[in-house]
């Protein structure tokens, strides 16, 4: 079988780990190519540093996809994250439109915020079109800020987990990963809403007591490689859960700074030869 490739449309941001810098090595490690459609570049990520470089990456984006409808590239999975302007919404939907096949994995990740903050480059507008975007998505993976605006609810009136999983399904049409849920103390994961089996089960590790940036995008990406190994949701979430929590174990040991994300890279080899 050749190597399953994946289109990944998210920001490059030069130093922080997320994103790309986080999609690309994860998603090689899992034994796919990743082809990058970046929405901006950065110079960091906008979370924790001052004076940030943002190059709008939006008037190259259909240019690439036409050029690789060119080459008549196909994808087993599309996979998208930070978007750089509110145009991009129109252009990544028209790039599922254009790629999509029926084997096609379609992951949105619904990146406007966290911790009850949406993130300073995102308008409402983009917010709103993000909404629309996850609507064509085989499966989302919002943390609790952004299941808020999905459910167009305050962050402290949210319904249980479950409940949120299932009333983000689209009446069960779409998987739902829902992170950074804690089903008891001292525990921490995610909660899933499989469409193909119409059920929802909690996914659960040890918490570790501190908190760092980009492990959405580090918990997202390995979903994704899972996924297009043919892994069903559940065990795609539960191994992203333990990868992320091993992620965080290393980096809090370290006692690294939160802005510079969870240091990964010596833990790549977890997630290789993980090939079922
Ligand atoms: O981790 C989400 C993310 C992705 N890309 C950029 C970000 C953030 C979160 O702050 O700033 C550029």
């Amino acid at each position: 079988m050749s190597t399953p490739r994946i289109a990944a449309i998210h920001d490059l941001s030069g130093f922080g780990r997320c994103s790309l810098t986080v999609a690309l090595p994860i998603l090689s490690a899992m034994g796919t190519q990743c082809c990058p459609l970046p929405t901006a570049f950065l110079s960091t990520h906008t979370g924790g540093f001052d004076g940030f470089t943002f190059l709008d990456m939006t008037d190259e984006m259909p240019r690439v996809a036409a050029h690789w409808k060119s080459l008549n590239l196909q994808f087993n999975a599309i996979y998208s994250g930070f978007l750089g302007s509110e145009r991009q919404i129109d252009l990544v939907a028209e790039f599922f439109r254009d790629f999509r096949r029926p084997e096609t994995v379609t992951v949105v990740d619904p990146v406007m915020g966290d911790h009850g903050k949406v993130y300073q480059t995102y308008t409402p507008a983009m917010c709103a079109g993000m909404i629309r975007l996850a609507r064509l998505a085989d499966v989302i993976t919002p943390n609790l800020t952004e299941a808020a605006l999905l459910l167009d609810l305050p962050l402290d009136t949210l319904p249980s987990p479950q409940e949120m999983v299932e009333r983000l399904s689209l009446d069960g049409r779409r998987s739902v990963v829902l992170t950074g849920v804690s089903m008891s103390p001292g525990m921490t994961g995610a909660m899933c809403f499989d469409a193909k089996t119409g059920r929802s089960e909690a996914v659960q590790t040890a918490f570790v007591a501190h908190e760092f940036h980009g492990t959405g995008d580090v918990f997202a990406s390995v979903l994704t490689g899972a996924l297009v190994q043919g892994r069903n949701l559940n065990d795609a979430a539960t191994l992203a859960a333990k990868f992320v929590r091993a992620c965080a174990e290393r980096t809090a040991k370290e006692d690294l700074p939160i802005r510079e994300g969870v240091e990964f890279e010596p833990l790549l080899g977890l997630l290789t030869g993980e090939t079922p």
